[in-house]
């Protein structure tokens, strides 16, 4: 015989697919076990715990929906939660497919939907559909065995993994049919390709399961569910050569004690403290989440870290050209389109995922209050200027951290940009601000001359931007555009920032300065101050018109 050499997935064999995994348990001459899971939490239990397997209970999982053992879920409702189970765990799950939910026909559906999940197995019993849970009332009525049958011939007909296993489960002794009644069915489920006999019994003794292995002999797998004869030693079900134990339903039954037992202590005790050392940490919750792969995976994949900056927002003046609108509120509260400027900006910020936000209140300070947010106040606001605001929250001037005039709108996009901008300070500047005349501006812009003008192409990254002078009053030919009230320090910038701070404060100076004041004194210092070019898409609100432009903005 010619010997060919071995071929490349020879040497990387694929792992057993789960559907193996579980004939195998099933086919081994050793006794398996199987542990009952009802979401993907439990099955995660199980497998950790070490289990080859996990038994699907139809039991569990109907009773964990707060529904009954009688089909009262829906077959897909169940095939949600196996997904789960399946996703969340790599030993093989055999599935309680009850009747299979139907005639035949719906057994075929069944076993395909399995198939392409992930399961490895489904049971099925003799019983009628709807179904009840074995161990209620006597003498449920059994299918007949043709038709039973008929639902093992279509399942086996239906399985896209050759592995797949169906397990018949045999009712007759549960019903009280006798043991001939189990064999005679057991014998023509066997026949018609079942995979394995699951012989159920709800008596306090083995006696009735071993006497069917015995007559049974090895003809098929047998598969057990001690619940009711728990008593016996499992040494009992080796030597008989049982094939598979199933602890059917003992995860359900502990969360039920341990949830009632909290739930009760907590309710009495209206605290936490006497339950906290038995309960899981959250540490296990989030390990049995799988988080610490997801942090894993985070820096395998390069998700770009969630932006830790801080802002600071300085909305402490009245805003007095809006007139009556801010008689009983600072203008950051100016309503726009049902909401105030202030919460438009934060939403802003957050979605740019900046959480830590402090604004400097002043004027009616105790309008301001919305929630999320933390305050400090500058109660010299009336006599004081933006810098002093700033100083107020010296604090938090520190690390990552946006400087914002409180009663700015921009996109999302500025923010975005801002935040992935290089540079110590960095201010958004509008290029196309440039064109504003400062002669007949109802206001004070503030204008910038920078390195270089903005050339009008985003894809530009020939050269960065510097800031060279900002003011007011910059002669019209230098300006290159406006600051929009919005910029980024890094842990340098804020840290340069404070001590310029302390030393306005020192000199006398910081009363009545403007952050434009601050910027220009960090320039004279030798500080390089960095420019991200905008062009619109950002709004300042002073007056009326801005406003009604706001509302346009929206
Ligand atoms: C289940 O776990 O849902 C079962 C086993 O079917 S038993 O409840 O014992 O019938
Ligand atoms: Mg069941």
């Amino acid at each position: 015989m010619a010997i060919t050499a071995p071929r490349a997935f020879d040497k990387h064999p694929e792992p057993p697919s789960k559907a193996a995994l579980l004939r195998a348990e099933l086919t081994s001459p050793n006794l398996s076990f199987l542990m009952e899971a009802h979401n993907g939490l439990s099955a995660k239990i199980v497998e950790e715990a070490g289990f080859k397997g996990i038994w699907a209970s139809g039991l569990s999982m109907s009773a964990a929906l707060g529904v009954r053992d009688n089909n009262e879920a829906s077959w897909t409702q169940i095939l949600e939660i196996l997904e789960f189970m399946a996703d969340a765990t790599r030993i093989p799950i055999l599935v309680d497919g009850d009747t299979g939910y139907g005639n035949f026909n719906s057994v075929r559906r069944l076993v395909k939907k399995l198939c392409q999940r992930g399961i490895a197995g489904v049971s099925i019993e003799d019983k009628q559909f709807p179904k009840t849970n074995s161990f209620i009332g006597e003498a449920q009525p059994l299918a007949p065995i043709g038709e039973f049958c008929g639902k093992i011939k279509a399942g086996k007909d239906s399985q896209s993994d050759d592995d797949f296993s169906i397990v018949a489960r045999v009712e007759a002794l549960v019903a009280g049919w006798g043991l001939d009644e189990a064999l005679r069915r057991a014998e023509a489920y066997h026949e018609a390709g079942a995979d394995a006999i699951l012989i159920h019994s709800k008596s306090k003794t083995a006696d009735e399961i071993l006497a069917f292995k015995a007559e049974w002999s090895d003809r098929s797998p047998v598969v057990i569910v001690p619940t009711m004869y728990y008593g016996t030693p499992v040494q009992r079900f080796r030597d008989a050569g049982i094939s598979m134990v199933i602890w059917a339903n003992h995860n359900l039954r502990a969360a039920i004690t341990a949830m009632r037992e909290t739930t009760r202590r907590i309710l009495e005790e209206e605290s936490l403290t006497g339950v906290e050392g038995s309960v899981a940490g959250m540490q296990e919750v989030f390990e049995l989440a799988g988080n610490p792969e997801l942090t894993e995976a985070e820096q395998r994949y390069q998700v770009a870290p969630r932006s830790e900056s801080r802002a600071i927002v300085i909305a402490a003046s009245r805003g007095s050209m809006l007139g009556d609108l801010t008689q009983d509120r600072p203008k950051c509260m100016v309503d726009v389109r049902g909401q105030p400027l202030l919460r438009r900006l934060v939403s802003t910020l957050n979605e740019g995922g900046v959480r830590d936000i402090t604004v400097v209140r002043g004027y009616k300070k105790e309008a301001i209050n919305l929630p999320a947010i933390d305050y400090v106040d500058n109660d010299d606001y009336a006599t004081t200027g933006e810098a002093a605001s700033l100083a107020c929250a010296l604090d938090r001037l520190e690390g990552d951290c946006l400087v914002s005039y409180g009663d700015i709108l921009f996109r999302k996009y500025i923010l975005d940009t801002l935040l992935a901008a290089e540079g110590e300070v960095v201010l958004a500047v509008d290029a196309l601000g440039s064109g504003r005349d400062p002669g007949t501006a109802s206001r004070l812009i503030d204008l910038v001359t920078c390195s270089r003008p903005f050339t009008g192409n985003y894809l530009d990254e020939e050269e960065p931007a510097y800031l060279r002078r900002i003011g007011n009053d910059l002669p019209a030919e230098e300006v290159h555009g406006e600051w929009i009230g919005l910029a980024k320090l890094n842990p340098r910038g804020s840290e340069r920032m404070r001590a310029e701070i302390e030393a306005m404060k020192a000199d006398g100076s910081l009363g009545q300065a403007t952050l434009l004041d601050l910027f220009s004194r960090l320039l004279q210092a030798g500080e390089k101050l960095s420019v991200v070019y905008v062009a619109g898409h950002w709004l300042d609100v002073d007056d009326a018109f801005d406003l009604a432009k706001a509302r346009n903005f929206l």
